[in-house]
């Protein structure tokens, strides 16, 4: 199927404890991802980079909290981008850090509201980033987004209300391995599917997917995919603050993307944390670039029936 895929680059980097991550759009583009998509038949519209709007630092009774102000003006007109782009075609997010998730999934949530369908989240990370503003020890904003999005409690004086948050129920996280202990309490008390490694060494991440899609399928659902880059085990991919050693390996990757693309149901995707200050010769752009075009229609046969 074609596609009219838009870049959307957002050099956010307030949200982590190291900088880089602002070079990650340029990153994506010098690794040829548009050249790449444009290959497999897809139309690119590359929007460019976004940027804040004008802020003053906001101040918070946990005192670990670093750039609030910033992150709330970020996470405002990432919001408004989202849902303009869902409207236009197949956002892709080349990030900057994974606060940007707390715009782009509201975003598209706001737009899958709107056009009447039912949003899922699939969140490919070996953290959950389900800290609230309450709960985050280090204070790095990256650590909130999904909180934020399914609308827990714990944001306030952040920004006014969501227009539209997702359902805790829709989402599914694969790869978890490093969840701090509110985290965990938190995770205990929603409907989330959440799935650690052991959970894919296991069962194989087919079958952990499979659940997923099918339930997707059920409420006649899309897919919005939020990958970190530290989903992937450091030895493939380096270009990450956080690297959290166990990740998951070349094929878990790609056959993740490839089980996405026979579902048709990818319509929109968020590419985070990637840090070409710590990546090896683009090696992890190039990575992150060729799991994408697994996932919009990179296929080495085809098969006779689409089966995910
Ligand atoms: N990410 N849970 C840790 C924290 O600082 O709150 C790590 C967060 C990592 C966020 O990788 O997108
Ligand atoms: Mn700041
Ligand atoms: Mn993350
Ligand atoms: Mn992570």
């Amino acid at each position: 199927m074609t596609e009219t895929c838009i870049l959307i680059g957002i050099p956010v980097q307030a949200g982590t404890g190291r900088l880089g991550c602002d070079m990650g759009p340029s990153a994506y583009r010098a690794a040829g991802l548009g050249e790449t998509l444009a290959d497999l038949g897809h139309r690119i519209e590359d929007r460019g980079n976004l940027a804040p709007g004008a802020h003053a630092e906001k101040p918070h009774p946990n005192p670990a909290l670093r750039h609030l102000g910033e992150i709330a003006a970020w996470t405002e007109t990432i919001e408004a981008a989202a849902y303009a782009a869902a409207g236009d075609g197949l956002p892709i997010f080349l990030g900057g850090d994974h606060s940007l998730s707390a715009g782009t999934m509201p975003g598209v949530a706001r737009r899958a509201a709107k056009t009447g369908r039912e949003l899922f989240v699939l969140w490919l990370d070996s953290h959950p980033d389900f800290h609230t503003l309450e709960t985050s020890t280090s204070g790095n904003l990256h650590g909130v987004p999904m909180a934020y999005a399914t609308g827990r409690p714990g944001f306030a004086g952040f920004l006014p209300p969501l227009a539209a948050t997702v359902k805790p129920e829709n989402v599914c996280m694969i790869g978890l391995r490093s969840v701090d202990p509110a985290e965990r309490e938190a995770l205990a008390r929603t409907p989330i599917t959440v799935h650690d490694m052991r959970a894919i060494d296991e069962n194989g991440v087919a079958v952990l997917l499979r659940a997923f899609i099918d339930k997707v399928r059920a409420a006649d659902g899309i897919i919005h995919v939020s990958l970190d880059v530290d989903f992937l085990d450091p030895d493939i991919a380096p270009g990450v603050g956080t690297t959290v050693p166990g990740g998951a390996t070349f094929r878990e990757a790609h056959l993740v993307m490839e089980m996405l693309c026979d579902t048709g149901l990818v319509r929109s995707i968020d590419l985070v944390e990637l840090n070409p200050f710590l990546d090896e010769r683009g090696r992890t752009a190039l990575l992150m670039v060729d799991l994408v075009a697994s996932l919009l229609g990179r296929r080495v046969l085809d098969r006779p029936t689409r089966s995910y």
